[in-house]
């Protein structure tokens, strides 16, 4: 995923129609739509070709389970359509190595999460985040997801993965700056509520575009 706009919305909704009305409205604007279990739990895997018409897609799955089932989530995921999808970590080096493996045979990006960005990430996962920005660039992985509640942290695992994407999500809602991310490090940053929850969602990403743009 080359950065273009840099913006990449998080499609948390659950509701079919809403989802493809701002998709179809978005699409064209963000590098991404990311989906989540929200709307694939509400509306079937399929939802994915839909959305695809309008943009890529990542599937965020955050998939955390042993290689052999983390291979089959990771091959349904790809043959519904998704460009990419987001594993956790934590799970260790082979069940990375595993989505890794299925998206090298389709052609697709897999996202490693390292520090969440939520305050819960500081209970256990803050501790390992660097441990897992490195579990990530030896498995292969095209990028990771670093929070950007945490620009300082952001910029650490930055200057740690040289080399790779980073995929920041929390601005907005969770209180973190696109901008900020950006002068972090960040190639993208993940956006959710405050763009689907606003009256006017493609004025609200036209907003973030203009401030990753400066
Ligand atoms: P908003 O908080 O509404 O902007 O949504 C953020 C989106 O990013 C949601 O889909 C979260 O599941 C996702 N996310 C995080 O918020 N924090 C993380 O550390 C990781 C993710 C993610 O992997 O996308």
């Amino acid at each position: 995923m080359t950065p273009r706009t840099r913006l990449i919305i998080a499609l948390d909704v659950t509701d079919r129609e809403e989802a493809l009305a701002i998709a179809q409205k978005l699409g064209g604007a963000v590098d991404a739509i990311k989906v989540n279990y929200p709307l694939v739990l509400s509306c079937g895997l399929g939802i994915i070709k839909d959305i695809k018409k309008y943009a890529s897609v990542i599937a965020d799955f955050k998939v955390a389970d042993i290689p052999n089932t983390n291979s089959l989530i990771c091959r349904e995921a790809f043959e519904a359509g998704a460009d990419g999808i987001i594993c956790q970590g934590f799970v260790g080096s082979d069940s990375v190595e595993a989505c890794v493996d299925v998206a090298n045979k389709f052609g697709r990006d897999v996202y490693v999460v390292t520090e969440m960005s939520h305050p819960g990430a500081l209970d256990f996962m803050q501790a390992h985040a660097f441990e897992l920005v490195d579990l990530a660039l030896k498995s292969g992985a095209s990028g990771i997801i670093a929070p950007a509640t945490r620009p300082e942290r952001l910029a650490e695992i930055r200057r740690r993965a040289e080399n790779m994407k980073i995929l920041a999500p929390g601005v907005g809602a969770q209180g973190g700056d696109a901008r900020k991310a950006v002068e972090a490090g960040a190639d993208f940053v993940i956006v959710g509520r405050s763009i689907y929850n606003v009256e006017d969602p493609y004025a609200a990403a036209v907003e973030f575009i203009e401030q990753l743009r400066q």
